[in-house]
């Protein structure tokens, strides 16, 4: 059996970014409920991730999202986040709150509007040059809601066309990353629905193009731990966007719905060099937190990224490898189950506090005072929220 101090060396690379719109006003079609605290800026958010990272050391970087993190100086806004120890992460555009966008973005028959996406992508790699981001995720919302409405195969040639004037503005150390979502908010079809999809396009495109797996974006029932090892098997896993579900695409805490899951698609991406030193994955969480504290929310996140990957090391792969290839069915089994088992949490705790963070970070936060502070201070102007 692995013991906790052989986790140690890969545990200390876990770094998980965490999206600056977990920390503002989220909600449901129904309703958006406010909250005290919480951000009117996007240097309010990336106060509130710092934090995330404080407290935990697992979430360096904070990603963005353009227009909803628009700012005049991106240097600036570098340099908060760098005074307040986090850096500026992922960088994602939006191509779907906009009227033009209404039958497609990079997909839509008319011209003007693709140049309108395209040109909304370029000002987003202009914000990684600023910020010094590496990744351009680009999740688009084009699909249609009736059979006929639209032209499958046309769409997709215009897509392939749109990325590749995208792609050829990448500079040198940055990449794409291209998300699929099954459904929502087309009905019908999407056009970048599946990692097949998203696989075919980043194939054409080339090295520096490579695949965005949401872990809510994938019908019920998906082996999702099976995608992340083809992904990583095939060198074109860019990186992920955790969260769980229990219907759609709910986006609530990783590893809330159903551990069991994060612990497989942690063990695939052990499995497959996702955590080794260069191994160019990016985890990220995607999420919103609708009803629960954000700040809480987010840190319960990355510990439960931190909790799932340490049982997953925990697997003795030589005695897995031994145990398949004999064909003992039960006992590879139980190999793999007594891992995910095994509680690592008093470990992890004893780990924290000997690098002088607090053993308990929930614990930590509520007695910190900074939820307190925050509602004090945050008074008047407008929560931020999606959209703002
Ligand atoms: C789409 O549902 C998505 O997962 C994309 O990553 C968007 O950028 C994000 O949600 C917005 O929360
Ligand atoms: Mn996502």
């Amino acid at each position: 059996m692995t013991t906790f101090a052989e986790l140690v060396p890969t545990l200390q690379r876990l770094a998980i970014e965490v999206p600056s719109w977990a920390y503002g006003n989220s909600g449901t079609r129904f309703k958006v409920f406010g909250t005290p605290g919480t951000p009117r800026t996007v240097q309010e958010k990336i106060a509130d991730a710092a934090k995330v990272h404080e407290l935990t050391g697992l979430a360096p970087a904070v990603a963005l999202h353009i227009p909803w993190d628009k700012v005049d100086d991106y240097e600036a806004l570098k340099s908060h986040a760098a005074g307040l120890g986090v850096g500026l992460g992922t960088v994602n555009s939006n191509t779907f709150q906009d009227d033009a966008y209404k039958f497609g973005s990079l997909t839509h028959v008319d011209r003007k509007v693709r140049r309108q996406a395209i040109d909304h992508h370029f000002e987003c790699i202009d914000v990684m040059d600023a910020t010094g981001s590496r990744d351009l995720k680009i999740w688009l919302a084009d699909g249609t809601n009736y059979p006929g409405q639209g032209d499958l195969r046309g769409r997709q040639d215009r897509l392939a066309e749109s990325l590749q004037e995208i792609y050829a503005r990448l500079g040198d150390g940055q990449r794409m990353v291209l998300e699929y979502k099954f459904f929502e908010p087309a009905f019908y079809h999407t056009d970048v629905p599946d990692w097949g999809t998203s696989y075919a396009h980043t194939l054409a495109l080339g090295e520096k193009a490579k695949v965005c797996l949401d872990t809510g974006h994938h019908a019920p029932g998906t082996n999702i731990e099976f995608i992340v090892a083809q992904l990583l098997r095939l060198g074109k896993l860019g990186s992920f966007d955790f969260n769980s579900r229990f219907y759609a695409d709910d986006d609530l805490i990783v590893g809330a719905a159903d551990p069991f899951q994060l612990f497989r698609i942690m063990f695939e991406v052990i499995r497959g060099g996702g955590l080794g030193q260069d191994s160019g994955v990016a985890l990220m969480l995607d999420q919103c937190h609708n009803l629960e504290e954000k700040i809480p929310g987010q840190i319960r996140s990355v510990l439960n990224v931190q909790e799932m990957t340490a049982r997953a090391l925990l697997v003795d792969r030589s005695a897995l490898a031994e145990a398949q290839e004999s064909g003992d069915v039960l006992g590879a089994n139980a190999l793999f189950m007594d891992a995910f088992y095994t509680d690592v949490r008093p470990d992890l705790a004893q780990w924290r506090a000997s690098r002088g963070l607090p053993a308990d970070p929930l614990a930590a936060y509520a007695a910190s005072g900074y939820q307190q502070q925050i509602n004090e201070e945050r008074v008047g102007g407008t929560q931020a929220g999606w959209g703002a």
